[in-house]
């Protein structure tokens, strides 16, 4: 197949999942035409059978702000045309999906459109009042809807009252080949335990919970906290730390892409958001045998099992969450239990291999093949 693939390059995890996918498909002999503003992060290396165009609004002095949208429709149908693409596959329905069904109506009913709805796009940007009739039309009227979890798809069908089949093709993660230990001696000193967080720092992320976690932690045990990302809840955090006394003990990394190294390192992953539609840090955790303490929010109870791969917290009770990370890391033998079937789980219940065959049907189905 001939497949278009249109997702934000920033270093979110729509992203992430849709570059995966596009190189898994080119692993298989289809040709995959990413299509993004910049390159994404994890588009890395020369392979075979894969595109890539970048979209740039072009400024004129008319435009307050160049419209994105229209440019991306318009590289789309260029894609399309040129290189017959038979799918576009758009990963989070604003603007990557409106721009699809505009392509489509350029180019014709033979584009495909194949939407993934991945969470802030249907719970919080969906629901505003302003996007609200575009992510509407965007699920309706694609030919094929896939969302990332359960929850997502329940959340889809009561916010905007559809009835359309909404397939739930979950996130995966790849057996992770980096192993670096000696990064260890970087975060901690011997003998202190390393507590990650990645996200983007916006506020559904909730990171001054994790501040506030590892502030009790420290005053148990010796620790670090490893803070990978970047956003607008960043300076907030790194005020916070300074002003209680234990910036030494925190490292902000900034945007990291080599996350696995961090994850080698790292004896719990903090996950305190206030909504998460999937969670595919705390899915790259597990795979990397780290135990989660997350917030029982959204569908981070269908990614990991509370008691057995980490454990769900309600959302704000901070001191919940630093009892379940001190139970964790206070107990090395319970810590290698919970870490070894949280690697389990990731890597049979969300491999890769399955999870990229139900993208290759639903593209079939809705071609009609
Ligand atoms: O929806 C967002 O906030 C952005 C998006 C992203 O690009 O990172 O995150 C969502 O999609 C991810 C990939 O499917 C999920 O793992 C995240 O849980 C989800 N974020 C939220 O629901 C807050």
């Amino acid at each position: 197949m001939r497949i278009g693939i249109s997702c934000y390059s920033t270093f979110g995890g729509s992203g992430v999942v849709a570059t995966e996918v596009g190189k898994a498909l080119a692993a298989r002999g289809h040709e995959v035409h990413l299509l993004s503003p910049t390159v994404p992060p994890r588009l890395l290396g020369f392979e075979d059978r894969i595109f890539f165009h970048e979209v740039t609004a072009s400024p004129y002095p008319l435009f307050e702000a160049a419209p994105f949208s229209i440019a991306l429709a318009s590289k789309m149908a260029d894609v399309a045309q040129h290189h017959n693409l038979e799918i576009m596959h758009a990963h989070y329905a604003i603007p990557h999906a409106s721009a699809a069904l505009l392509a489509r109506m350029a180019v014709g009913d033979q584009l495909k459109v194949v939407t993934t709805l991945h969470g802030t796009d249907i719970t919080v940007v969906g629901a505003d009042p302003s996007y609200l009739p575009m992510v509407k039309l965007a699920i309706r009227a694609s030919d094929g809807v896939t969302a990332v979890s359960e929850y997502l798809r329940e959340e889809t069908y009561r916010t905007f009252q559809v009835q359309r089949p909404i397939e739930v093709i979950p996130n995966f993660v790849e057996p992770p080949t980096t192993e670096r230990p000696e990064c260890r001696q970087w975060l901690a000193p011997e003998g202190a335990a390393v507590l990650t967080h990645i996200s983007n720092f916006r506020p559904v992320k909730n990171v001054m919970d994790v501040m506030r976690v590892f502030e009790r932690v420290r005053q148990q045990i010796p620790a670090r906290l490893v803070m990978v990302g970047d956003g607008p809840d960043r300076v907030e955090a790194e005020n916070y730390a300074r002003a209680h006394g234990f910036a030494d003990e925190v490292r902000f990394t900034g945007k990291q892409l080599d996350i696995s190294s961090v994850l080698d390192c790292s004896d719990v992953f903090l996950l305190p958001s206030a909504t998460e539609s999937f969670g595919l840090a705390a899915l790259e955790a597990m795979a990397h045998r780290v135990p989660v303490v997350a917030t029982r929010v959204g569908g981070l109870p269908e990614v990991f099992r509370d008691g057995v791969d980490g454990f769900l917290c309600p959302l704000g009770d901070v001191e919940a969450m630093t009892q379940a990370s001190l139970k964790l890391l206070k107990d090395p033998v319970l810590r290698a239990a919970f870490g070894e079937s949280a690697r389990t789980r990731a890597l049979t219940t969300f491999a890769e291999g399955p999870i990229v065959d139900q993208y290759e049907a639903l593209y079939r189905r809705v071609l009609g093949a």
